[in-house]
């Protein structure tokens, strides 16, 4: 079979959605940092429509930190791919937003080169929680990308750090204003994207200091796509669409959010005009996105994968799985997180319960449980203590957490466990006879949170985990809810 390309996109059947513009006019305006499927699915989506609305600035080069893998794939189909939205219907169109994917560890100086070049307006991230080298929610120094970093930035290992040498040299080309726009699912991520620069500059060049400050705004955004990883059946599935073999297709859901903090140095790309949403305040935004969606699908990932479950449609086919994650946003979360005006809090939780019940979109709760130590620093442990400070309940977050710990010793032994604190997890259970919550959270940055020390709570969350162990995860969720 044919492979997608530049060449063969005309054969491309006719039910598939192709670009409806030049490729060859189009100039990259952005570059991203984290090329991979969610960016794929969801912001590339965005460029995409805004070429297809005759605006030629905004392709995107892309950047993998890490694996060439991504580049390799794309490279020989000229980066063109296909995006499968399924859900009650489904529809597939080839992107062509994505111009080319540099492979950092490769050549950083092209990274640094691409980010510095006056055409570059925008920088954007999608390059996960871990990716900003937090250790209780502030830049780790002791990272040892970070430590690095601060030592020479002649081969950059963080974000932080491309995005510091960059800046130098746009400043001393006096080159034009830039936007570094965080796109994870992160609180402020665009704050900690200043830190981080703006501690690099300090350490290894004060004088471009000014010049950030005039002249790049640092921003964050809530972006919402629920995005599986790709597997051999929608490879399958996609070629026969298109009648050309496509390696790196990517499936999402119908649904597709992105809420943008309207902070902007330079160009601001209209992305108001293909569904995206500029608002002045983004932190009502980014918390429903973490506290309710983000939350739920931790919940659901720990508590599924204990079941046995492998997908989260199929532990919210459990009654008392979805019976406690509805009660637990509902009861726990929701009266401790303001809405955005016209916003519904209970009706927001139920789209996003919905949106996880689609069976035609698989997702691996080992999906969400992947880096789960650094995503519940964002999604459980600030709605506890708030919860805690203003004396609501948090029953069913206590539950979430001995869940959360149960699923990481059991990750551990069936040897599943995706986390950058793996060995540190895996050295604690073998060294405490019985390693318990407490291990396990304070080694996720519970320690900077006050309800670590609250006692009543730790020992509801002490006694959820013993119950677990018990009589397993099932029989204890349906006698918490019955109790
Ligand atoms: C998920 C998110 O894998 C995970 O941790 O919670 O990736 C989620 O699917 C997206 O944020 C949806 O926008």
């Amino acid at each position: 079979m044919e492979r997608l390309s530049t060449t063969t996109l005309s054969k491309v059947m006719p039910a598939v959605e192709t670009p409806g513009y030049a490729r060859a006019s189009v100039s990259s305006g952005i570059v991203h940092f984290g090329a991979g499927n969610f960016h794929r699915a969801h912001q590339a989506v965005y460029c995409d429509a805004l070429l297809n609305e005759g605006e030629t600035g905004w392709g995107i080069t892309g950047v993998s930190l890490r694996s060439p893998a991504m580049r390799d794939n794309l490279a020989p189909q000229d980066f063109f791919y296909t995006q499968a939205t399924l859900g009650a219907t489904t529809a597939y169109r080839i992107i062509g937003a994505i111009q080319n994917v540099l492979v950092a560890p490769e050549n950083p100086q092209a990274v640094i080169e691409a980010v510095a070049r006056n055409q570059t307006q925008l920088v954007t991230t999608t390059i996960t929680e871990k990716g900003y080298c937090l250790s209780s929610g502030v830049i780790d120094r002791a990272h040892p990308g970070i430590s690095r970093d601060l030592e020479s930035l002649s081969q950059p290992q963080t974000t932080y750090g491309y995005l510091a040498a960059a800046m130098i040299k746009r400043c001393a080309d006096q080159g034009a204003p830039l936007t570094i726009l965080c796109c994870d699912n992160m609180h402020a991520g665009g704050e900690h994207l200043r830190s981080g620069v703006l501690m690099l500059l300090e350490r290894h060049s004060p004088a471009t200091l000014s010049w950030v400050a005039a002249n790049v705004a640092f921003s964050s955004s809530m972006v919402d796509r629920v995005t599986p990883a790709t597997d051999e059946p929608l490879k399958k599935t996609v070629a026969e669409r298109l009648g050309l073999y496509d390696a790196a297709p990517v499936a999402a859901e119908p649904f597709s959010q992105w809420i943008i903090e309207d902070r902007f140095a330079g160009e601001r790309p209209p992305f108001d005009r293909v569904g995206a949403l500029f608002v002045e305040d983004i932190a009502p935004f980014e918390r429903i996105k973490l506290r309710f969606l983000n939350a739920g699908h931790s919940m659901l990932a720990a508590l599924g994968y204990l079941a046995g479950d492998r997908f989260i449609h199929e532990a919210l086919q459990r009654p008392a799985l979805a019976r406690f994650t509805e009660q637990a946003l509902k009861g726990n979360v929701l009266p401790v997180t303001p809405v955005p005006a016209g916003v519904s809090g209970e009706g927001y939780i139920d789209q996003v319960l919905e949106r996880f019940r689609n069976g035609n979109l698989p997702y691996a709760v080992l999906q969400v449980g992947t880096d789960s130590s650094q995503k519940i620093q964002q999604r459980w442990l600030p709605t506890i203590d708030d919860a805690l400070s203003q004396g609501q309940g948090a029953t069913y977050l206590a539950f979430a957490l001995a869940a959360w710990a149960s699923f990481i010793r059991q990750a551990l032994l069936n040897n599943d466990l995706n986390d950058p604190l793996r060995d540190a997890f895996g050295r604690c259970e073998s060294t405490a006879t019985t390693a318990d919550v407490e291990d396990f959270l304070a080694l996720a940055g519970a320690g900077k949170f006050t309800f670590f020390t609250d006692v009543e709570f730790m020992a509801a969350v002490r006694e959820h985990h013993r119950a677990i162990a018990e009589v397993g995860v099932v029989q204890a969720v349906d006698s918490f809810l019955t109790n």
